[in-house]
């Protein structure tokens, strides 16, 4: 037999979740040690390959992503009580051999809950179910709630998500401590403007550590098709240089071959939202926007005196913050208060310069049951 052959498979899940595509494993059904862990994915999801023909990956990085749960230890938990599951995201490379468990993913991060309760972790509820999970690579909570009528997930409903076609059952993802999740502080830099490069950016972290800049200071409109901006290569040389700038004050360290800091290019609004966006992977550039991306850019762009504050039009108080992108919008559900004012509620340690604190971190999403067997991984090159 070939070499790292499993010919009983491995069980396996995948499911769409929000606007990303993955694989969801139970921990236990893995290998325990990370090096064989990762390994095992890479010839799963068929990773160094830019087609991924030989395994379940969709040639790109919003389809190369893995979800690993298990139940919560009982210390896990956040500020609003124990968490019920621990969440382990991974992001594969399509056409390089990596796995980094640097970044989160709030779309997959979606499919948790259903998953949790399709796998017996957590006992669905008669009408709705309430999961809590601890998203572990960044040791914060999201609470998300679905629908089990009669104690089975429906993944069916009437929401429509842009990016997805169709309509899917509402799931709700609330989160605790997002702010700082990876870098300590919501404004890593301890300012909300710098200049990098001669750029004038925002650096912020309010789930995804984000460097957010005009794109008309790159010398694009911030309107343009993902395809087009990937192919200006003069553009990506000069992106690379203001991330690998941006993450050392940002006190990230050497970013390179890692998926975080993302790029924001930023633009006033074309559709009746608060602000045009176009996010960087940091390569390939995302056909809408991450969850957690977006609330780290609608947490910067919030702050006064931010690079794009002036530009959004800002939504009335309570009103969903409505972020345009490549295939619609995405509204998330943001709110910023002094840090005196948001007290112990406040989302997490990240207080800002400007004395900010992120009080409420929230959004919608669908995930959908695609394909419920067992994942026969290629063997060995
Ligand atoms: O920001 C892509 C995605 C993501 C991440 C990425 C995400 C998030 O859309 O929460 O969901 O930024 O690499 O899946």
């Amino acid at each position: 037999m070939p070499d790292g052959m499993m010919p009983d498979g491995i069980p396996c899940l995948l499911m769409r979740g929000g606007t990303s595509k993955g694989a969801y494993f139970l921990a236990s059904d893995l290998p325990a040690d990370p090096a064989a862990r990762d390994e095992l994915l890479l010839r799963i999801m068929g990773t160094p390959d830019p087609r991924q023909i030989d395994g379940l990956g969709g040639a790109h990085p919003l389809t190369s992503k893995v979800a690993v749960v298990s139940p919560s230890p009982d210390h896990g938990g956040g500020p609003g009580g124990p968490a019920d599951v621990d969440y382990l995201f991974l992001q594969l490379g399509v056409d390089e051999a990596f796995v980094t468990d640097r970044q989160n993913c709030g779309n997959l991060l979606a499919g948790v809950g259903p998953f949790a309760v399709e796998r017996g972790l957590v006992p669905a509820g008669p009408e709705r179910t309430e999961v809590r999970i601890r998203m572990v690579n960044s040791d914060s909570v999201a609470t998300a709630r679905f629908a089990t009528p009669g104690g089975a997930v429906d993944y069916d409903g009437d929401l429509a998500i842009d990016g997805v076609p169709g309509t899917a059952g509402a799931i709700s993802l609330d989160f605790e401590d997002t702010a700082g999740s990876s870098t300590g502080a919501l404004f890593p830099t301890g300012s909300v403007l710098d200049t990098v490069e001669g750029v004038e950016v925002t650096c912020v972290d309010n789930g995804m550590p984000s460097v957010l800049m005009r794109a008309a200071d790159l010398g694009v409109r911030g309107d343009e098709a993902p395809a087009d901006l990937e192919a200006d290569a003069e553009l990506a040389a000069r992106l690379a240089k203001i991330r690998a700038a941006a993450a050392e004050l940002m006190g990230m360290g050497d970013v390179s071959g890692t998926t975080v800091p993302k790029l924001v290019l930023l633009s006033e609004p074309r559709a009746g939202g608060a602000v045009s966006t176009r996010s960087f992977l940091p390569v390939r550039v995302h056909t809408s926007i991450g969850v957690l991306g977006a609330l780290t850019a609608a947490a910067g762009l919030l702050a006064p005196g931010s690079v794009g504050h002036a530009l959004a039009v800002l939504p009335e108080e309570g009103a969903p913050f409505r972020i345009e992108h490549p295939t619609g919008h995405f509204d998330v559900d943001v709110a910023l208060a002094p840090v005196e004012a948001a007290g112990s509620g406040a989302a997490g340690e990240g207080t800002a310069a400007g004395g900010l604190a992120v009080v409420r971190s929230a959004a919608l999403r669908t995930a959908r049951k695609i394909f419920d067997g067992r994942v026969f991984p290629r063997p060995r090159l």
